[in-house]
């Protein structure tokens, strides 16, 4: 079997997608997620102009070849645009290899570790009433596990509060929205977001918050110990992560669970927040992060140092990612729970699926390979509509973390 065809599709069907479709001279095709927020056309550049001619006449099945001779052979190794380009690549290179075996990817994975994934959802609102009204929303559809964001009082906007609600979109405007942050108040808000969470939910569901790399490691270690007795699931991005040994500091403070990695997109990024157990779960994804070739070694890692996988799964990560992410889930030993920020409808039309939610559980498509399509007519219609991630300052206008 040989490639014949590597295409990129972009498609706006509400927000920006860009995909990678393989196809073989036995007319057997595979999909990659390819998008990255804000960023997308530099990576259509890199697979268009540098990967996808480089493919023509290769052997779909070798696939840990195809993503060794990207990766060394770039010679500029690891960042976000390369490694969501060779994620593209081994992706759809899965998929294809699926599709040949005639068995779901989680088979060639090593077959299932459990009967389905626990997904988390996200609940937000300006103040924290509405917050718990969307808790209950998605208790009652069956979640085991909420992330909970709320207003922070005094502030014009905050990071995962808006008007939409089972799905949102931070990318929302043509120049990046400048947001305001005051670490204080936030400080303030967020152990009564947890107190009145458990308070109206009982000690069971889970709850997780995302801090957006917002806080100082001795911020942070307030933070965590003030939620200790609401006992949270994790304490997601509590710093930016550049500076590891920032995470000892927030270790020795406090024993809430920390989850780390959905900008990191190789193992090494991730090696020494593992290998020192300064974190529990680790959040990369198949799409920033190599594919499922490289994620499965982080996740081998993460496996020997008691870290768990929390895999990102915000809507910017196309149903081809999350099709793929599952299949690794539902494989993997030390799987931890995964996020699922639902797509909108049409996105969903766009990329016809076969996983579905029951009961707090996302289960992959039985089909061969991904299970996941795309509809490029329909993706056709809806063309590429530049959108940026906001930005964020502080109440005296320095530049902070969004
Ligand atoms: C999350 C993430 C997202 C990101 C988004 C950026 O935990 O879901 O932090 O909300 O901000 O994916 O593109
Ligand atoms: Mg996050």
């Amino acid at each position: 079997m040989r490639i014949i065809d590597a295409k990129v599709i972009v498609t706006c069907p509400g927000r920006n997608f860009v995909t990678l479709k393989i196809t073989t001279d036995e007319g057997v095709t595979g999909l990659g997620d390819a998008t990255l927020n804000g960023r997308e056309l530099a990576v259509v550049s890199y697979l268009r102009d540098h990967v996808c001619p480089l493919l023509i006449g290769r052997d779909p099945a070798r696939i840990e070849d195809i993503w060794q001779y990207l990766y060394r052979g770039a010679y500029w190794r690891r960042g976000p645009v390369t490694m969501t380009a060779i994620a593209a690549v081994d992706t759809a290179l899965w998929d294809i290899k699926g599709k040949y075996a005639g068995m779901p990817v989680y088979q060639l994975l090593g077959g299932r570790s459990r009967d389905g994934v626990t997904v988390y959802g996200h609940a937000n609102g300006e103040s924290i009433p509405e917050v718990l009204d969307e808790v209950a929303r998605y208790v009652e559809l069956g979640y085991k596990a909420v992330r909970v964001q709320a207003g922070v009082p005094g502030l014009a906007s905050t990071y995962g509060v808006s008007a939409d609600k089972m799905f949102y979109e931070p990318a929302d405007a043509r120049r990046p929205t400048e947001n305001t942050w005051s670490t204080p108040q936030y400080l303030r808000m967020v152990p009564e977001l947890f107190a009145a969470v458990r308070e109206r939910f009982g000690p069971d569901l889970h709850v997780l918050h995302d801090v957006h790399h917002r806080l100082t490691p001795i911020e942070a270690a307030r933070l965590g110990a003030s939620l200790e007795e609401y006992h949270p699931f994790w304490l997601e991005d509590p710093v930016p992560a550049e500076l590891q040994e920032g995470f000892r500091l927030i270790r020795q403070q406090t024993t809430t669970p920390i989850a780390v990695g959905e900008v990191f997109n190789s193992i090494w990024d991730c090696q020494r927040l593992i290998t020192e157990q300064l974190i529990d779960y680790i959040r990369t994804t198949v799409v920033h992060a190599g594919g499922i070739t490289h994620l499965r070694r982080i996740f081998d890692l993460a496996a020997l140092h008691h870290v768990r996988t929390g895999s990102h799964g915000a809507t910017d990560l196309s149903p081809v990612c999350m099709s793929a992410a599952l299949h690794v889930d539902l494989a993997v030993p030390n799987f931890g729970i995964q996020e699922y920020m639902r797509h909108s409808t049409l996105t969903d039309e766009v990329f016809p699926h076969g996983y579905r939610f029951e009961d707090g559980y996302l289960h992959p498509s039985e089909e061969p390979g991904l299970g996941v399509e795309i509809d490029e007519e329909l993706a056709g219609r809806y063309p590429y509509d530049p959108a940026y991630l906001p930005v964020n300052r502080l109440t005296d206008g320095s530049m902070h973390n969004w």
